[in-house]
Formats: C-alpha cells, sequence, structure tokens
C-alpha cells in the first residue's frame, strides 16, 4: 500500500511538471493568407509558381511544414538564394517559421510555392486551389487566382 501510495504521488507529481512545461507554450495560431495569385504556366513548360502574404496573426509562432495539392505532381515552398557564382537558384524549404504578428510576402524573386507537373496550365482568370501545412496550426485552404505577369 505504501508502495502504491508513492507512486500515485510520483504520478501526479510528473503530471504538475507536465502541465507547468505545457502552459508558457500554449498560445493560439491563427494564420491568414490574402492576395493569392499564381502565375500562367508558360507553354511547353510544366512547372508553376504561386504566391501570397502569409501573416501570423496569433500569439504563438506558427511554422510552415508543406504544401498539398491535386493541381500539380507535387508542390513545395521554395525560396531564391544568391549562389557563390552571383546566380538566383531556388532551394526547397522545408521550414518556415513565422513568429507571432509576423508577416512573409511570398513574391517573385524571393519565396513562392514551387509547382511541379501542372496537370492543366494555369491560365489567367481561371484559380488554383493549394492547402498550406503547418506543423502547429490547422492545415489552411488557398484559392489563388492566375494572374497576368507584370
Ligand atoms: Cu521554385
Amino acid at each position: 500500500m505504501i508502495h502504491y501510495g508513492e507512486k500515485l504521488v510520483k504520478v501526479i507529481r510528473q503530471l504538475a511538471l507536465a502541465a507547468c512545461l505545457v502552459l508558457p507554450l500554449s498560445g493560439w495560431a491563427e494564420v491568414v493568407v490574402s492576395d493569392a495569385w499564381v502565375k500562367p504556366t508558360i507553354p511547353g513548360t510544366e512547372n508553376g509558381a504561386g504566391y501570397f502574404v502569409i501573416e501570423n496573426q496569433g500569439t504563438s509562432a506558427v511554422t510552415l511544414v508543406g504544401v498539398k495539392t491535386d493541381v500539380a505532381r507535387a508542390s513545395e515552398v521554395h525560396q531564391h538564394v544568391m549562389n557563390d557564382e552571383g546566380m538566383m537558384r531556388m532551394r526547397r524549404v522545408p521550414e518556415l517559421t513565422l513568429a507571432a504578428g509576423e508577416q512573409v510576402t511570398f513574391q517573385p524573386g524571393s519565396y513562392h510555392v514551387m509547382f511541379f507537373g501542372v496537370k492543366n496550365p494555369f491560365k489567367v482568370g481561371s484559380s488554383v486551389a493549394f492547402q498550406l501545412q503547418f506543423a502547429d496550426a490547422d492545415a489552411l485552404d488557398v484559392v489563388a487566382e492566375v494572374r497576368p505577369l507584370k
């Protein structure tokens, strides 16, 4: 009996400790995406790019970890970076963390959603649906308008 009681106290202590560890991290995540658009695909090519403004209006950080879509074979978050030869290259961004209140603009030459193997060409006036996936927030459905390049 004594053993059982000690064990129980230990468990309660562990639960209390777990609660203390979790509570300071608990905030709320609210991700808002606006001004979503994609470039029309260039005839004869099968890759596309999507852009938007993403803002974390919550009180805790959120991490964008992926993109899902039915409109292409695959989709990824990319960024343009300068390589050693001074050439702009695209690089996959496996995780993009937005602090509370932070806003990031996906735009040509910077962050973008890369679509590989676009099934039907992106035509001006149509729309493209995809879903942004987060490590610590609900997935977000986005509908982007196909806009001509300025
Ligand atoms: Cu890219």
